[in-house]
C-alpha cells in the first residue's frame, strides 16, 4: 500500500511497457503495474507492486484505488488490430470497456486525492481509413483531423476512446456541476513500432519486426504484405521518449488532445533489403495475406507530426537507416547470438 503519488501502467508486460518501466522505475514515485500476464523477472523487481489481472475486473481496480494514490496512468492494455479482427466483440470489450474502466478509475483517484490524474492513451494510425491506394498516395503525410474513417474494430475502438478521453478531460458530467473533470487526458497515435527487445503479437504492422527477428534467428520469413506496402514506423525507444515528453509537457503548451508522431515510412521491400544486408543468409519471401494487406492499404503512408514537434518537442533520434544500423540490428543480433 502506498498513500503517496504513484504511477500505474496497464498492459505493462507488452512492448511499450518494457521501455516505460525501464524509464519510470527508480524515479521519485513508485510504479505499480496491471497486466493479464506476469512481468518478466527483470522488470518485476523494478516495480513497487505487480497486479496480475484484467482491466475489466472492477473489483481489482477498486482495490488498487483504495491502496494507492495514483496520479499518472499509462493505459497500454489492448488487443491489437489483427487479433481484434478475429475477435471483434472481445476487442470492443477490452479496448473500449476496459478503457472506460480506466478513465473512471482516474476520475475516482482524482476526486480522492484532489489532484489531476495525467492519463496517457496510446491510439494508432489505425484510427485513419484511406479509401484506396490512389487516395493514400495522393494524401501523403496525413494530418490528425483527416481521413478518420477506420476500417477495423481496433481502429474504431481507438478513435472512440480518443473521444472518451476528451470527454473525461473536458466535459465530464457537464450537468452534474459538483463533479469536476480530474483527468488530464493525453494521446499519441502511434505508427508501427519496432522493438529490439520484444516481438509483437496480433498487430498488422508486425511484418517489419517479425522480419528482423526471424532473420536474426535464422528462420525463413514469408512477409504478409506486398513489397510496395508503406506505412510509418518508429523505433521503440523513440516511442517511449515521445510518451514521456508528452506526459511531462506543461498543459498550457498543448494545443491538442491527440497527436501524430512519425519517424520514417519505408516500404516493406526497403525493410527487406536492409534486413537482407544485415543477415545475407536470411530467407525472406512474400505471401500476401489479402485481409491484412487491405488493413495496411487503409492506413496512411506517412503522418504529419508538426503539432507534436511544435507543442512538446517530438524529435525522434532514429531515422530509417540509423534505426536499423545503430539500434535494431546490433541489439537483435546480440539478443539471439
Ligand atoms: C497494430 O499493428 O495493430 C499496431 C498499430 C499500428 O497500432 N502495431
Amino acid at each position: 500500500m502506498s498513500r503517496f503519488a504513484s504511477i500505474l501502467l496497464t498492459g505493462a508486460s507488452g512492448e511499450m511497457g518494457h521501455g516505460l518501466i525501464d524509464r519510470l522505475a527508480g524515479g521519485s514515485r513508485p510504479v505499480i503495474t496491471l497486466d493479464l500476464n506476469p512481468l518478466a523477472p527483470e522488470l518485476a523487481k523494478k516495480v513497487r507492486k505487480e497486479f496480475v489481472g484484467s482491466i475489466l475486473d472492477t473489483q481489482l481496480l477498486e482495490r488498487i484505488n483504495a491502496e494507492y494514490e495514483v496520479d499518472e496512468i499509462y493505459h497500454l492494455a489492448a488487443l491489437l488490430s489483427t487479433r481484434s479482427e478475429f475477435s471483434p466483440a472481445l476487442a470492443h470489450k477490452v479496448n473500449v470497456e476496459g478503457t472506460l474502466n480506466m478513465l473512471e478509475f482516474a476520475q475516482k483517484e482524482g476526486e480522492s486525492h484532489g489532484r489531476p490524474v495525467t492519463f496517457f492513451y496510446p491510439s494508432s494510425i489505425a484510427a485513419y481509413g484511406l479509401p484506396d491506394l490512389g487516395v493514400k498516395t495522393a494524401a501523403g503525410r496525413v494530418k490528425e483531423d483527416d481521413f478518420l474513417q477506420p476500417t477495423t474494430m481496433y481502429g474504431a475502438n481507438k478513435l472512440y476512446c480518443e473521444h472518451l478521453g476528451r470527454y473525461y478531460g473536458r466535459h465530464y458530467k457537464q450537468l452534474a456541476t459538483d463533479k469536476l473533470g480530474k483527468v488530464d487526458f493525453r494521446c499519441i497515435r502511434f505508427p508501427g513500432l519496432i522493438s529490439a527487445l520484444t516481438v509483437p503479437s496480433g498487430g498488422t504492422s508486425d511484418y517489419a519486426p517479425e522480419m528482423i527477428h526471424a532473420a536474426a534467428q535464422g528462420e525463413a520469413y514469408a512477409c504478409f504484405v506486398r513489397p510496395d506496402a508503406r506505412i510509418p514506423f518508429m523505433a521503440m525507444p523513440d516511442a517511449v521518449e515521445a510518451v514521456l515528453k508528452l506526459m511531462h509537457a506543461p498543459a498550457d503548451r498543448l494545443t491538442r488532445t491527440v497527436y501524430n508522431i512519425g519517424a520514417f515510412a519505408p516500404t516493406a521491400d526497403e525493410v527487406r533489403r536492409v534486413v537482407q544486408e544485415a543477415f545475407p543468409d536470411a530467407t525472406i519471401t512474400t505471401k500476401v495475406d489479402v485481409k491484412r494487406q487491405g488493413i495496411i492499404d487503409s492506413w496512411p503512408g506517412d503522418v504529419d507530426d508538426s503539432a507534436a514537434r511544435r507543442d512538446w518537442g517530438h524529435s525522434p533520434r532514429y531515422d530509417f537507416d540509423s534505426a536499423f544500423r545503430d539500434y535494431l540490428i546490433p541489439t537483435i543480433r546480440n539478443r539471439y547470438s
